[in-house]
């Protein structure tokens, strides 16, 4: 093509002009566009978990998390499937006190079990974590050997929604661990107020961790909290802590005596353990093991699960009543012209409350007509 170029005629003999290359295309000519991923549909989660895939486990969790109606749509349905595969595992609650070694507990506890090839999911709940941004995250860190092992699945807590909302999501994934093939589930809750009664409600043992010498052995504080424990672990048993975290074994031992026999007929055991140095982590196993046979024995392990699969019905009814209440439009409107009539004194709060609600149920009478 060189002659095109009128510089390389014969009389400039002294110039010649290369042609130009053509422009490099914009996109690599190599690059093969990936076929295009198939929407999953309920089947493929279904049968993506039943199967033990641990990525679809997780996209499934993710599901049930989300707030969008149509993604719970598919995850209701995920969970109605897997519920009968579900059920059969053992299921640990775990409390303490921010800096109790909740995590440090999980990791020790959770790789002995995971040695011995149990299967772990570890889930949480932790209502705040929306607020913190994931204490979760620094916990992971805490789970740095389970966070990797084979037969562990780690799930921060969900974290969008009041607590009500957050632990209907973790009762949820239970579900769907269960049904993929995980035999021991530890939720780890941090211990702040309300999380703990939804924790205790669905797991079969409720254990508390506790630190010796903070004082809550004399002062009987989270009375409540201790009376839900099935056992109490002290831990940082190690170093110089061993004398003080024995006596408070000896104190909680007594202070466990006041409480009221639990309906279940057993004793809540005390026990002391270092998850740092991985001392007494498996006796606490075998504590929550003669609890499962005990229960089982008198009867009471499947009747507990009935009391919570129950409870968990009244909660969701509980829930979806007032978010349905809450999230009208009229209703919202009207709320502020109530509370305004309420503070006013022209109206009484309970005169008031009932107006609303009978505004709500001709409001949804209509709308179902
Ligand atoms: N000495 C000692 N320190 C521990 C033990 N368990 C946890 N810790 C430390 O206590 C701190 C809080 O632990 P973490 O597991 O994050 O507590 P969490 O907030 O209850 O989950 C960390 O610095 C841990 O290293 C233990 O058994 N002995
Ligand atoms: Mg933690």
């Amino acid at each position: 093509m060189q002659h095109q170029h009128p510089e390389n005629e014969e009389k400039y003999k002294a110039l010649h002009v290369q042609s130009g290359v053509k422009d490099v295309p914009t996109v690599n000519p190599y690059f093969k566009p990936k076929r295009k991923s198939k929407t999953l549909v309920v089947s493929d989660y279904v049968e993506g978990i039943l199967a033990g895939d641990i990525a679809m486990l997780g996209q499934a969790v993710t599901l049930v998390e989300s707030s969008l109606t149509k993604h719970q749509t598919i995850a209701q349905q995920v969970i109605e499937k897997c519920l009968p595969y579900s059920g059969n595992s053992i299921r640990l609650g775990i409390t303490g006190v921010p800096g109790a070694g909740k995590s440090t507990f999980i990791e020790a506890l959770g790789m002995n079990l995971v040695k011995k090839g149990k299967k772990l999911a570890v889930l949480a709940i932790d209502p705040s974590s929306e607020r913190s941004k994931g204490s979760i995250l620094g916990d992971k860190t805490r789970m740095e050997e389970l966070s990797v092992a084979k037969n562990a699945f780690i799930r921060p807590s969900p974290s969008a929604g009041s607590l009500g909302g957050v632990a209907r999501k973790t009762r949820e994934s239970i579900v769907l661990c269960e049904a993929a093939g995980f035999d021991t589930i530890f939720i780890e809750t941090v211990g702040v107020g309300q999380s703990e009664t939804a924790v205790h409600s669905m797991v079969d043992f409720f254990l508390l961790l506790q630190l010796a010498g903070t004082g809550d052995e004399l002062q009987g504080i989270k009375r409540g909290i201790m009376e839900m424990a099935d056992g109490i672990a002290i831990n940082k048993c190690d170093g110089s802590n061993v004398q003080k975290s024995n006596l408070a074994k000896v104190q909680f031992e007594s202070g466990l005596r006041l409480f009221p026999a639990p309906e279940s007929g057993w004793t809540p055991t005390v026990a002391t353990c270092s998850s740092i140095q991985n001392i007494g982590i498996f006796e606490i196993w075998d504590m929550v093991n003669e609890y499962i046979a005990f229960t089982k024995q008198v009867s009471y392990f499947d009747y507990k699960r009935n009391l919570q699969s129950k409870y968990w019905m009244y909660e969701s009814i509980n829930e979806q009543l007032k978010a349905d209440f809450y999230n009208h439009n009229t209703i919202k409107a009207l709320l502020a012209e109530a509370e305004t009539n309420v503070i006013s004194n022209k109206v009484s709060s309970f005169i008031a409350a009932k107006e609303l609600l009978n505004t709500f149920r001709g409001l949804q009478y209509k709308e179902n007509l």
